[in-house]
């Protein structure tokens, strides 16, 4: 599609409340803002869920249907749950978003690798953190792994496919692109498949365009250019910006949004909708108008809203 789309992550599992006020915690603040960035271009929103007393990320089912709902009301976004999580949810528990609300699409993790924040605490002192439980949530993650094991992959895309949930598969390094072409020989995945590639995060791949075209002309080779339609994550600044141009010309489309990256300028902290607004001002410098939620409904073959359960 000549269209971009444009995704937000608005909250994620993996950013801090301490580290901006701009993130939304709240089931309400999370909505606000999937709304302002749904406003400012944005086709789809990945959500994740916090508890809304503690903003520690949860798998509660009665949170993300409030997310869901909420959302849903009030814009046509797609929204794409997450079905990472958190770092001390069970793969279960990750997964149970699909089986309770089936979604339109989910996303759909390649791989287990180290997964982890931990640097950012060298930055606060105890006394600095706003919720009791970030500084051992941070620190914790320097012995994290992010498990996606073969059995547990096959057990996602077994339940997405029963609920008629397009997988949006998270590629964090090179190996993720075999495991994938795994599945796809294994008849359980059908194509054409939407890829989302995440460069940056401490434990995968790095987020450089030299990493990026190594992704793509892996998956070129594995998967065959004609199987696939493309996103990318940049984590971090100004790694979010950079890389997501750079997808916007090699026919990628593109995520940004506090999940992955705090800053819209360098030192400048921002809100979700001042992220996506500078992501299409990129866009439209160079003449590349923005994907409607419809137009990706129709582009991915999404089920629609009829057929959730939310
Ligand atoms: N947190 C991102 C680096 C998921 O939620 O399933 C990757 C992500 C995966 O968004
Ligand atoms: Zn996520």
């Amino acid at each position: 599609m000549d269209k971009l789309i444009l995704t937000a992550a608005v909250t994620g599992a993996m950013t801090m409340p301490t580290q901006t006020l701009h993130l939304p915690l709240t089931p309400q603040q999370i909505i606000d803002d999937a709304v302002a960035c749904t406003e400012a271009g944005a086709a789809s929103i990945h959500v994740h869920a916090r508890d809304p007393q503690t903003a520690q990320p949860t798998h509660d089912q009665e949170v993300f249907g409030a997310l869901l709902r909420g959302i849903s009301e009030r814009c046509d976004a797609v929204v794409v749950p997450t079905t990472g999580g958190g770092v001390l949810m069970t793969p279960e528990q990750r997964l149970q978003v699909v089986s309770t609300w089936r979604p339109e699409m989910a996303t759909c993790n390649m791989g287990s690798i180290n997964f982890s924040i931990h640097r950012v605490a060298r930055r606060y002192r105890s006394e600095d953190w706003k919720y009791d439980w970030e500084e051992s949530y941070v620190k914790g993650t320097e012995n994290h792994i992010f498990p996606n094991t073969f059995r547990s992959i096959r057990h996602f895309i077994d339940t997405m496919n029963a609920n008629d949930t397009r997988p949006e598969f998270e590629l964090y390094d090179v190996g993720h692109i075999y495991n994938l072409e795994h599945f796809i020989r294994q008849g359980i995945v059908r194509t054409p498949i939407w890829l989302q590639f995440v460069l940056g995060v401490t434990g995968g791949i790095r987020a450089t365009i030299y990493d990026l075209v190594h992704m793509l002309n892996t998956a070129d080779r594995v998967i065959g250019r004609e199987n696939y339609n493309w996103s990318v994550i940049g984590v971090g600044y100004p790694q979010e910006f950079e890389i997501a141009t750079t997808a916007m010309f090699l026919g990628g489309h593109v995520r940004v949004g506090l999940e992955d990256n705090l800053f819209v300028r360098r030192r400048q902290l921002a809100s979700n909708a001042e992220l996506v607004t500078r992501m299409r001002q990129i866009a439209a410098e160079f003449e590349r108008e923005l994907a409607t939620p419809a137009e990706l409904r129709d582009f991915l073959g999404l089920k629609g809203l009829d057929a959730v359960a939310y």
